[in-house]
């Protein structure tokens, strides 16, 4: 089974909204394992490296600013496939368009308020966990019920 890893944040408008437990619960209820959670304010220098990609792109200074006015809910989650599941999870980037029973089709509008961030490939993954987690904070552990994951 091929294990892989992704970087999930609650955005400061997912926090301030009080949707954390919401969130992880959504992860968790799937049958991932969160492996590293921290809460911080990032900075603008974290916000601009994460966000990176976006930088000639007219909102990049808005949501800089944004992702850097307040808490934020750091995490990576393993699992078999969870890259594109998380993705799935998570919804269209217009919330107006993601579907009912995702994560942004239940509980966003606004694209510029669309809650949660997940990474989008593997390459991703791999950059957004380390620019965002030392290897120290990321805990190597099995569930005691993972027995009842797999297929026998
Ligand atoms: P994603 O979060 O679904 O991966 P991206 O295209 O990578 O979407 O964009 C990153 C973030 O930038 C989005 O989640 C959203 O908050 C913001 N964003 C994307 N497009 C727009 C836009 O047209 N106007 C304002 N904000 C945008
Ligand atoms: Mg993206």
């Amino acid at each position: 089974m091929h294990q892989e890893k992704t970087f999930i944040a609650i955005k400061p408008d997912g926090v301030q909204r009080g949707f954390i437990s919401e969130i992880i619960g959504r992860f968790e209820r799937k049958g991932f394992k969160l492996v590293a959670l921290k809460q911080l304010i990032p900075s603008k220098e974290l916000a601009q490296k994460h966000y990176g990609v976006h930088k000639e792109r007219p909102f990049f200074n808005d949501l800089v600013d944004f992702i850097s006015s307040g808490p934020v809910v750091a995490m990576v989650w393993e699992g078999e496939g969870v890259i594109s599941s998380a993705r799935k999870i998570i919804g269209a980037t217009k919330p107006l368009e993601a579907e009912p029973g995702t994560i942004r089709g239940d509980l966003a509008v606004n694209i510029g308020r669309n809650i949660i961030h997940g990474s989008d490939g593997p390459d991703t993954a791999s950059f957004e966990i380390n620019l965002w987690f030392n290897n120290e904070e990321i805990c190597d552990w099995n569930p005691s019920d993972s027995i009842w994951r797999v297929e026998n």
